[in-house]
């Protein structure tokens, strides 16, 4: 080792030094690792009732600059392993048409998506991203704003912890998010253009379908009910994915848009089915 450069301790330097929650979320403002303090019992309630009123929260600058740099260059290193998910699907994941449906039914109306998916199981032991995720006061942290108590790490080979990537024209179709009540996403490095998260909320409910509205929002019939979504750089956000159809609208320019999304669980030990890993990561059967 060159000796002009002992005695650097950043986190940069050959990945050196460990990850640590700590060292990755911005405690500063978000002190989730103190369970017993009132700034976090604050943060709980601001954000369950964000949540509760518009279906999503975000907390803005929840990850520290060195740490958001280097899960930007970790994407950047796996993205050739990266799967290109490209599909044209409907908005309840389904790839094919149903012919005894009418053409305007929502089960019918098709749009095309192409994200690039680096699955679970491509990231290093010390990854920032992993580090995160299982850091229990993350865990914590969300149960407490989601309000199912407790939660756990999903144990899916491919699952728990992603980057998505979007290059120059990839978009992600209206969709509703399926199994989940609640989706987790984390922005590492917006797109120079585009790449927009949108949300018509509370689209459909567990009772009611809610076709004719479902199909105005694919139609762009009921743009007054759509919001968009600001996400900064280091931005955590929180929907519920699965009553909210949301997209992302078509990245242009040559920055990539790269997010973190993570799964966790109501019940332990619970894995991901073999058929969505197939169509998600490429992952054979
Ligand atoms: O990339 C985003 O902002 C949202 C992605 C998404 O739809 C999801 O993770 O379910
Ligand atoms: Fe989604």
């Amino acid at each position: 080792m060159d000796d002009n450069n002992m005695g650097d301790n950043s986190m940069s330097d050959n990945n050196a030094e460990m990850w640590q929650g700590q060292n990755i979320v911005n405690c500063h403002d978000y002190p989730i690792h103190d369970n017993s303090s009132a700034e976090r019992a604050a943060l709980v309630s601001r954000y369950r009732q964000q949540l509760d009123e518009n279906l999503y929260c975000s907390l803005p600058n929840f990850i520290r600059p060195a740490a958001l740099q280097a899960m930007a260059a970790e994407a950047k290193t796996l993205r050739s392993k990266a799967y290109d998910n490209r599909s044209r699907r409907n908005c309840y994941l389904q790839r094919s048409e149903d012919a005894s449906l009418p053409d305007n039914h929502p089960r019918n109306i098709m749009q095309d998506a192409s994200t690039r998916m680096i699955a679970y199981h491509l990231l290093p032991q010390n990854s920032p991203l992993k580090t995160f995720y299982h850091w229990p006061a993350v865990r914590e942290l969300l149960a407490d704003i989601v309000g199912n108590q407790p939660l756990y790490d999903n144990e899916d080979l491919y699952q728990p912890a992603n980057y998505v990537c979007y290059n120059d024209g990839d978009q992600s179709s209206w969709h509703f998010d399926s199994d989940n009540a609640f989706t987790v996403t984390l922005m590492v490095q917006p797109a120079e253009r585009g790449g927009n998260f949108e949300l018509s909320a509370n689209t459909r409910s567990d009772a009611d379908q809610n076709y004719d509205h479902v199909a105005k929002v694919l139609l762009g019939e009921a743009d007054d009910t759509v919001q968009a979504v600001g996400r900064e750089a280091g931005e955590l956000c929180i929907f519920r994915g699965c009553h909210s159809l949301h997209r992302v609208s078509q990245v242009a320019g040559d920055t990539m848009r790269i997010m973190g999304v993570f799964v966790y669980e109501s019940a332990p030990g619970v894995v991901g089915n073999a058929e969505v890993n197939e169509t998600v990561y490429g992952i054979a059967r």
